[in-house]
């Protein structure tokens, strides 16, 4: 699939409704450094078909990066990844009873082929940040958007602790 201008949009997907609270945190920043973004409900487990529908059709749709917040038994990034042509960068949702851990550990332990950008847990925000720096690479406005992010977060770091 040829890439185009078209190609600017970052998708924001999660498995359940229960996700959006911490993947909010990826549109609040995608939003500040005024990248196109979509956010919709797509799960490997119980909506299987959305899944292989958005994620073969994803560059066909505009979008240049996947971001893919999934808890639990996280298999979304890894299945994502293994049927889309463009960057899927996955953010393990923290659990009440494991925390997480099983989230981050099924998404770094994807097999060779099907790689997966793992963040943080809960790591929405460097999900956007990582987004839009892949975004910049073709987009010299997002990337200096990007660019003027950093110098006001570098700026904001006192020096002394009060
Ligand atoms: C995963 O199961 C979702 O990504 C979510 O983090 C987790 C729990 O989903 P709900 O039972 O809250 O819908 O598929």
């Amino acid at each position: 699939m040829k890439l185009n201008k078209q190609n600017n949009k970052v998708a924001i997907i999660m498995g359940s409704q229960s996700d959006y609270d911490v993947m909010r945190e990826c549109e609040k920043i995608l939003k500040i450094l005024k990248v196109k973004y979509q956010s919709l409900i797509v799960s490997a487990h119980r909506t299987p078909k959305r899944m292989f529908e958005f994620a073969e059709n994803a560059s066909k749709n505009g979008f240049a990066v996947i971001v893919a917040g999934a808890g639990g038994s996280a298999h979304l990034p890894g299945m994502v990844s293994s049927l889309a042509d463009i960057p899927v960068i996955g953010v393990p949702i923290e659990s009440k009873k494991l925390k997480g851990l099983e989230a981050i550990l099924s998404q770094i332990c994807l097999p060779r082929g099907c790689p997966v950008g793992t963040m943080p847990i809960n790591g929405a925000l460097n999900a956007g940040l990582y987004a839009a720096s892949i975004i910049g690479t073709f987009d010299s406005k997002i990337k200096s958007n990007l660019e003027k992010w950093k110098r006001l977060q570098t700026q904001s770091v006192k020096k002394r602790p009060k």
